[in-house]
């Protein structure tokens, strides 16, 4: 159960090489129904293809009765650009009040929905409550608009033959809808305090959006978005973009979903114009489970410019990466540190500490001597853990994996790793698969890194 790390590195890539021929056998079926546009194919794989945010607890749009909730209401408002009365959802958060500015984010559905679509997919009422109430997000207005900009815009009949409407409604939006909630809400009106994020189509009409008026946005997301999404170089012309404007760009995909491709070729736009942003691959198709899921992590971050640097510090990028210091000290030294987006988690030996990405104690627990390197997936912490001696030749190591709860620093399971003969010297986790590297006494001179768990 050892190999080299050549070995390792020519497995994954083989594995990665098998999932992405099966999305394309997968994306050719889909996209052989007319009239929908051909999707380009998933393309080569690279290193940040992978889920960089783990799958939320399955609790997050439950209605809690103990905790103030905000308000969903549909409002009208007049569209010179369509020339009809139009009907928006929008939802205010608890305590809501004109003596105080919000800012707004903006929420668009997809070609099969209408203002009442992500309500129904995704429950952002309960799951915004749900988040202030923990103040894990800043406070702010959620408008879901009807991003069909056309006379009868319900989602009737051909649902792809009115995807020029899904391309006009950025003329409604930035006319008609913005200033109908800021005279209406106590809204902050600058870019600043202004969000675009959609789903499928909603999220390509954010993409193309947000591009081309990247003085009205200033927070932005696409979660699996669909082919009206422009070309890279419509998109990004080369050269255009001289600064960032974005405060965060985050795009995700199911690995699951026929659309991958063009969140991809979006993603490596975003990587060759160096342009930081969160890409998160996770295991779902286009489906609402993945809008909801990455709807949880964004609204964790939008309109919070110190959790996004240290977020993107994390994901874009290592020369982004904000210095973050635990406000605590701790007997012993520190192992090892891993985060899983919005959390930081430290092996202080003997402690197990869980801080807020400004290093706000949040969590500590006593733990076994000693423990060692530690990494994040999904949901639970792993951490390497000797509870004998470390780079020992004899072999006295009593190797670990020790297996926590994220949320609550619980211990959940032990796996031994006896393999690891001289001690776990660090671990890390990878397309679900842990690696952990040997100790190395003194007299050794070859060491391994070791699949395990
Ligand atoms: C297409 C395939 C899917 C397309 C749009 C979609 C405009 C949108 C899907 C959705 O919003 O869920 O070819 O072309």
């Amino acid at each position: 159960m050892h190999a080299t790390p050549s070995a390792l590195a020519s497995r994954t890539i083989t594995l990665l090489l098998l999932l992405l021929a099966l999305h394309s056998i997968g994306s050719e079926i889909a996209t052989a129904q007319p009239p929908r546009r051909a999707a380009p194919a998933p393309i080569e794989p690279h290193a940040a293809d992978i889920q960089m945010f783990p799958e939320p607890p399955s609790n997050i749009t439950q209605h809690l009765t103990q905790i103030p909730h905000g308000k969903l209401e549909i409002i009208e408002y007049q569209s010179k650009t369509v020339g009809t009365t139009r009907r928006m959802n929008v939802y205010t958060p608890p305590g809501y009040s004109s003596e105080k500015k919000y800012p707004v984010l903006y929420l668009l559905h997809g070609i099969g929905g209408d203002e009442t679509e992500w309500q129904r997919y995704a429950d952002p009422a309960n799951l915004l409550d749900n988040l202030f109430a923990a103040e894990q997000a800043t406070p702010m207005i959620v408008v879901m608009p009807n991003g069909r900009a056309q006379k009868n815009d319900r989602a009737e009949g051909n649902v792809f033959a009115a995807a020029p409407a899904f391309a006009t409604f950025e003329q409604d939006l930035l006319n008609d809808v913005i200033p109908a909630i800021e005279s209406n809400y106590s809204v902050h009106t600058d870019r600043d305090h202004r969000g675009i994020a959609g789903l499928s189509m909603g999220g390509g009409q954010s993409l193309n959006f947000a591009f081309a008026n990247p003085d009205k946005f200033a927070w932005l997301a696409a979660f699996s978005a669909a082919p009206n999404t422009r070309s890279p170089d419509q998109l990004i012309p080369a050269g255009k973009l001289t600064d960032n404007p974005f405060h965060l760009i985050w795009l995700s995909c199911g690995s699951r979903d026929d659309l991958l491709g063009i969140s991809q070729r979006t993603q490596r736009c975003l990587r060759q114009q160096q342009l930081p942003h969160i890409w998160n691959l996770d295991g779902h198709a286009h489906d609402p489970t993945h809008w909801k899921h990455n709807l949880w992590h964004f609204a964790r971050l939008v309109f919070n410019k110190q959790a996004t640097t240290a977020s993107l510090g994390f994901h874009a990028s290592p020369t982004l990466a904000p210095e973050i210091t635990c406000e605590q000290k701790f007997p012993q030294h520190l192992q090892g540190i891993c985060c899983d987006g919005h959390s930081m988690f430290w092996s202080f030996t003997t402690r197990l500490v869980k801080t807020d990405l400004q290093g706000k104690i949040l969590k500590t627990v006593p733990v076994a001597d000693h423990h060692g390197d530690l990494c994040h997936h999904n949901g639970k912490v792993f951490v390497a853990v000797n509870l004998g001696k470390f780079n020992d030749p004899a072999g006295n190591a009593d190797s670990w994996v020790f297996a926590y709860d994220a949320a609550s620093l619980r211990e959940l399971a032990r796996h031994p790793v006896p393999e690891v003969v001289h001690g776990a010297g660090g671990i890390a986790v990878r397309n679900g698969n842990f690696f952990v590297v040997g100790g190395l006494p003194d007299a050794v001179a070859e060491n391994y890194v070791y699949e395990c768990c």
